[in-house]
């Protein structure tokens, strides 16, 4: 069974193959277009990828929208998190956050996943959420992964995800649970 994928950060698609079931084949889209991502919630970011890709290709796609919710800054960067200082690299957006954070010691926060599912020819759409609670860092640690992961430390380690990498991330991250419930759903619903 093949299900496209309407993402260009070959990072999320690699996290997603770890996690769906064998008898699934994940497509890449050659598409140039840049789908505007105009929601307030993953969720909503995601049911935009998903149909405008699902338009597209006629054809059953996934979707991820993801961050990191850190609470002291409000849910920042959060759907932001791909945008933030746009042309900047990741070590320096990072820095960046960690200079925000440097007075506080309330440091909690959270990687979410909202993954969508959309079959154009049913007109079949479902959306979960997944997530992973933990804290920032103090410092950026590891090169493992990839976006945020080297100030992220989940609940239950001392590393960051930087350090713990791919064998930790497809157990606990946002996007293997939140993937998981997607197709968990969509067999239990006789879809695929
Ligand atoms: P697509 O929209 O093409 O899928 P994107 O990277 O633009 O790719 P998003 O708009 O969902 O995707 O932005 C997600 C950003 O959140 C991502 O670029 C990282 O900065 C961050 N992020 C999401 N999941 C992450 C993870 O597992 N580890 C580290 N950072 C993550």
């Amino acid at each position: 069974l093949r299900i496209y994928v309407a993402s260009k950060n070959n990072h999320k698609i690699e996290e997603i193959k770890l996690v769906i079931p064998e008898f699934v084949m994940l497509e890449t889209v050659d598409w140039e277009v840049d789908v505007e991502e105009t929601g307030e919630t993953f969720i909503e970011n995601s049911i935009i990828k998903a149909i405008e890709y699902g338009k597209e290709i006629g054809q059953p796609v996934i979707a991820d929208d993801s961050g990191l919710s850190i609470d002291v800054l409000g849910g920042f960067p959060g759907v932001m998190s791909a945008r933030y200082l746009e042309d900047a690299s990741y070590v320096e957006k990072m820095e960046s956050i960690l200079q925000l954070m440097r007075n506080y010691e309330e440091r909690s926060a959270r990687f979410v996943c909202a993954a969508t599912y959309f079959n154009p020819i049913k007109n079949f759409l479902i959306s979960v959420e997944g997530y992973v609670e933990g804290t920032i860092s103090r410092e950026i640690r590891g090169d493992k992964g990839f976006g945020y992961d080297p100030i992220f430390i989940p609940k239950g380690y001392d590393k960051t995800f930087g350090e713990l990498g791919e064998e930790v991330k497809k157990v606990i991250s946002h996007r293997s649970v939140a993937f998981r419930k997607l197709f968990d759903a969509l067999v239990k619903v006789g879809e695929i």
